[in-house]
């Protein structure tokens, strides 16, 4: 670097009205960061070609960046480790005019990797909802004027439906009682699109992947303050929270593709190119250069713009925002979407500069993939490949629809239950295959139980899969009172709101005198087991071992030196006999098993499951 202190160096600003504006991202920052260096990325509504100045004892103005957008400034910061917390003046010159634009510096907060940024693993089960479709707590912010979108429809599946930020605070205590320990939110920033027509339809980002600015949370799920006082709420409850990421895109509506600084902030087409949506070529060692690029730089959606994250202002917009995000919220960990769409190398890169900052933090990415292979090549793994993914792990898309098959084809060499066996024997391509998250479904498929044919002893298998294998589980808002439905015509049909989420809902499923017996039955199967789970040492971190599957029973074991559990599936449509003596190697040195989820002490050695059914089993001495 350059001997720094240029006291003097060009930018400018102005508070005044309409185009005058001049904002800073990020938008304020801390003191004592493990990267001492900051990249303020300056828009204004006009040319910046003044000069800057900043007086700060400790901060050090390194280098001013002009683009051919004349609206953008970059000004790179050192920021020494001794400097105090305060607010800094950021002065912007224009002739004869002077203007302070204010930059909060804070200490970090005390309680980082104690109370929050705690990460999740596999002790923890997470919540995954959707919050516009979950629950609505304020009904004043359900329109808010001025936004692009003013649509609340709860009868149209493509619209908004209200829900909110407070109205998953009102309801922290329904997930501390299902045995959930943490909340996923698909994203919650600020999606101010319009509504586009896909497939002949009006649709709003009511989703949340399609952000619009990075450093407001969306006001209709009330904005900063409402997400800053959930998450404080959850985490003196023991909750923890992850944050939905999207590095891969923005909405066509954000501010910096309205006015993009650079030619080449975006991957530009000519046409607009629209990814193959193909993970084969980002792995594969006979790829085209061109297939590679399609991948990788196509769009998402014609109102998803692609970003180029080998341009350094990108990259260091969106490494720079998912810290602030961590440290301003607390964020316990961070699901990436999209994961493999993103340029490799700055994938690596935002991971390390995040662990960096927050060591305990826990990230895991989208990695929608057939193949053990492909899955493991997208995070720390074994592979011997030229590229080497950091990512600690991904969302487990193999394992998934091992399950599925593993319940719904019947079993044979290689099929059924066969399906969940070879595909955890692949795990030896992970690094650690136990920070994955695996989960029954999402809200991009179709939902679980009807996927299993709504039938009650499959959906029991799988839950308890689901809580027991390894790696860190993950349910899908509804799963728990039995929400149907495929993703047929629109994936909107597996969003569908909570029932007793609006006040004046025929059903409210939130409390267990509404929902039906079937639905009691399963709720509290789930929270049985998640509980259980919670204090059982062999489940939440003990070691795996699975038995070859035979006629269609499935057997593992989890364990550790304290505990040991056996978990015996039937995936037969038809009552069989279990012989336990070939596990000895396992069950040696107990005398008996308890069935944890009824009790029942069972001291034979031969017992009969029936069909689709698992027993979890503690072993006693
Ligand atoms: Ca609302
Ligand atoms: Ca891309």
């Amino acid at each position: 670097m350059k001997k720094c202190i240029f006291y003097f160096v060009a930018i400018f600003i102005c508070k005044s009205a309409g185009a005058q504006y001049v904002r800073v991202y990020p938008t304020n920052w801390w003191v004592g960061m493990h990267n001492p260096e900051l990249q303020l990325l300056v828009h204004a509504g006009f040319d910046i070609t003044d000069s800057v100045r900043i007086n700060y004892d400790g901060i050090i103005v390194k280098r001013i960046t002009r683009f051919k957008n004349k609206h953008y400034l970059a000004i790179d910061l050192y920021i020494s480790p001794d400097v105090r917390p305060g607010t800094v003046q950021i002065m912007f010159i224009k002739k004869n005019k002077i203007n302070w634009v204010p930059f909060s510096l804070s200490a970090k907060n005390a309680g980082d990797g104690l109370s929050r940024i705690r990460g999740v693993s596999a002790k923890d089960f997470i919540y995954l909802l959707m919050p516009d479709r979950f629950a609505n707590g304020d009904i004043s912010n359900d329109i808010v004027k001025g936004m692009r979108d003013e649509v609340v429809d709860r009868k149209n599946m493509y619209a908004r439906h209200g829900g909110d930020l407070k109205g998953i605070e009102d309801h922290l205590d329904y997930f501390t009682d299902l045995g959930v320990t943490s909340l996923w939110l698909t994203p919650v920033i600020e999606n101010d699109m319009p509504l586009t027509n896909e497939g002949g339809t009006q649709r709003a980002a009511y989703h949340g992947y399609a952000f619009t600015d990075h450093y407001n949370v969306d006001a209709r799920l009330g904005g900063n303050q409402a997400y800053s006082h959930l998450i404080e709420t959850m985490h003196a409850k023991g909750l923890k929270i992850i944050q939905d990421a999207v590095y891969n895109h923005v909405g066509a509506s954000h501010w910096f593709a309205l006015d993009p600084p650079t030619d080449d902030w975006f991957h530009r087409w000519g046409t607009y190119t629209q990814t193959s949506y193909k993970d084969q070529p980002m792995v594969d060692p006979y790829a085209s250069e061109a297939d590679k690029k399609i991948s990788n730089e196509g769009w998402f959606t014609p109102f998803m713009p692609d970003l180029n994250q080998s341009n350094p202002y990108v990259a260091n917009f969106l490494i720079q925002h998912a810290i602030w995000c961590t440290e301003k919220f607390g964020i316990d960990g961070w699901r990436v979407d999209t994961y493999f769409y993103s340029e490799p190398n700055f994938l690596n890169k935002i991971n390390d500069a995040l662990l960096a900052e927050f060591p305990t933090l826990t990230v895991f990415g989208e990695a929608w993939v057939a193949s053990v292979t492909n899955s493991a090549y997208f995070c720390r793994n074994n592979i011997d490949a030229p590229f080497k993914h950091n990512l600690m792990g991904v969302t487990d898309f193999p394992l998934h629809f091992a399950i599925i098959e593993g319940l719904n084809q019947k079993f044979g060499w290689s099929d059924g239950v066969n399906k969940i066996y070879s595909t955890l024997a692949q795990d030896i391509l992970y690094k650690d295959p136990f920070r994955n998250l695996i989960f029954l479904d999402n809200h991009d498929l179709d939902r679980i139980y009807s996927v299993l044919d709504e039938d009650l002893n499959k959906m029991k298998t799988a839950l308890i899969w689901l809580l027991t294998l390894r790696g860190i589980p993950q349910l899908y808002y509804g799963a728990e009172i039995l929400m149907k439905n495929f993703k047929n015509p629109s994936d909107a049909m597996v969003r569908e709101d909570f029932p007793g989420g609006w006040t004046g809902d025929t059903s409210n499923k939130f409390t267990a005198t509404n929902r039906t017996v079937l639905e009691n039955e399963i709720f509290d199967f789930i929270k049985k087991l998640a509980h259980y789970r919670l204090h059982s040492s062999a489940l939440s971190s003990g070691r795996l071992m699975q038995y070859l599957p035979v006629d269609g029973i499935y057997v593992y074991f989890r364990y550790d030196d304290k505990q040991t559990v056996a978990i015996v599936s039937n995936t037969n449509d038809s009552p069989k006999e279990v012989d336990v003596s070939r596990f000895k190697e396992r069950t040696a040195g107990f005398k008996s098993t308890r069935n944890i989820l009824t009790g029942e002490l069972i001291t034979s050695g031969q017992f009969s499951l029936p069909a689709y059914s698992t027993w979890v089993l503690e072993l006693e001495n």
